[in-house]
């Protein structure tokens, strides 16, 4: 991590109204935290655009185990992506009702196109895709 360093930054009063309104709503205590914050989010997500960068993500889906043998494909598609499937949680929800959590890694494009053919298979009712990061990238 570097020094750290201070800098003005000149904006129109009503958009520092809206920003300082945006913030306290968010939780951050103050300015220097939110735009910290920001700034991280804008590189993680310029992160996702190299081909190489290593990414990871966090998939959540909802799905009905009896649908289709939705359970077996979406088990099969993991096996067939072993280098980008880190981690599956499993909960039982009900009798019908399955949640999955799955954890991915790999150049960004890659998970996100595997974790949208998650998210699309026949059978899933609910799923998000979150991006993430190493980290390595952020101070
Ligand atoms: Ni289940």
């Amino acid at each position: 991590m570097g020094e750290t360093v201070r800098f003005g930054v000149s904006l129109d009063a009503d958009l520092l109204d809206s920003f300082d309104a945006l913030i306290k709503k968010m939780g951050y205590d103050n300015r220097s935290e939110a735009i910290r914050a920001l700034i991280r989010e804008k590189l993680v997500e310029e992160e996702w655009q190299s081909p190489t960068a290593e990414t990871f993500a966090v998939l959540f889906l909802v799905y009905d185990h009896h649908a289709m043998s939705v359970d077996r494909r979406l088990t099969d598609a993991q096996h067939e992506h072993l280098t980008n499937t880190v981690s599956t949680l499993h909960v039982h929800i009900d009798r019908e009702n399955c949640l999955e959590v799955v954890v991915l890694k790999g150049p960004g494009q890659e998970i996100r196109s595997f974790g949208q053919s998650l998210l699309g298979m026949r059978g899933v009712k609910y799923g998000r895709l979150n991006m993430g990061t190493s980290g390595r990238r952020l101070a």
